[in-house]
């Protein structure tokens, strides 16, 4: 069994509704437990700012599946969610995001997969939730709260939990 980390966002519809279900329904398809979920975090659009603010959260699973058959079950459920890759802009606005940031200590540098998720350290909106969830993990020789730390955190705003978060 291999512990995930996985980075959800999305700016597209009712994104906080989109999250549990989409949860549960990556645990549905990769066997996986849900070992930790993060609150939801508001957070200003990074990369093209003409655009709604995201919601973005992190779970950590643990799952069977290899990497890339993980990735392929990701992509599934991103699309299940209303995701359209082919008609989106590469920062643009989205549905459903599901970033793969780690897998247990496996690197991997592949054109369609890198492990350690490659931008995870500039990315406030995606080491602020997982601070919450996974502080002490190292990742690329890093504390995830030591990473935090060289970062501003800006405009992002802790959610209250939701009656349907799907939260512990
Ligand atoms: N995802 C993007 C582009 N910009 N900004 C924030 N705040 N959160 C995201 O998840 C995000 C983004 C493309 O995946
Ligand atoms: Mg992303
Ligand atoms: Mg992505």
């Amino acid at each position: 069994m291999a512990s995930v980390l996985i980075a959800l966002g999305g700016n597209v519809g009712d994104v906080r509704a989109t999250f549990p279900k989409a949860i549960a329904t990556i645990c549905g398809m990769a066997h996986a437990t849900l070992l930790a979920r993060s609150s939801d975090y508001a957070t200003p659009p990074w990369g093209e700012e003409d655009q709604a603010r995201f919601v973005n959260a992190c779970i950590e699973i643990e799952t069977s599946l290899d990497p890339h058959a993980l990735l392929v079950a990701l992509h599934r459920v991103e699309q299940q969610f209303g995701r359209d890759r082919a008609g989106e802009r590469r920062w643009g606005p989205r549905t459903l995001d599901l970033d793969l940031i780690a897998y247990d200590n496996v690197a991997i540098d592949k054109p369609d997969l890198t492990l350690p998720h490659p931008r995870l350290f500039e990315r406030a909106f995606v080491l602020v939730p997982l601070a919450e969830i996974a502080p002490d993990r190292v990742i690329r020789g890093r504390r995830v709260a030591e990473a935090l730390e060289d970062l501003s955190t800006e405009g992002i705003e802790r959610l209250p939990d939701s009656a349907w978060s799907g939260k512990a």
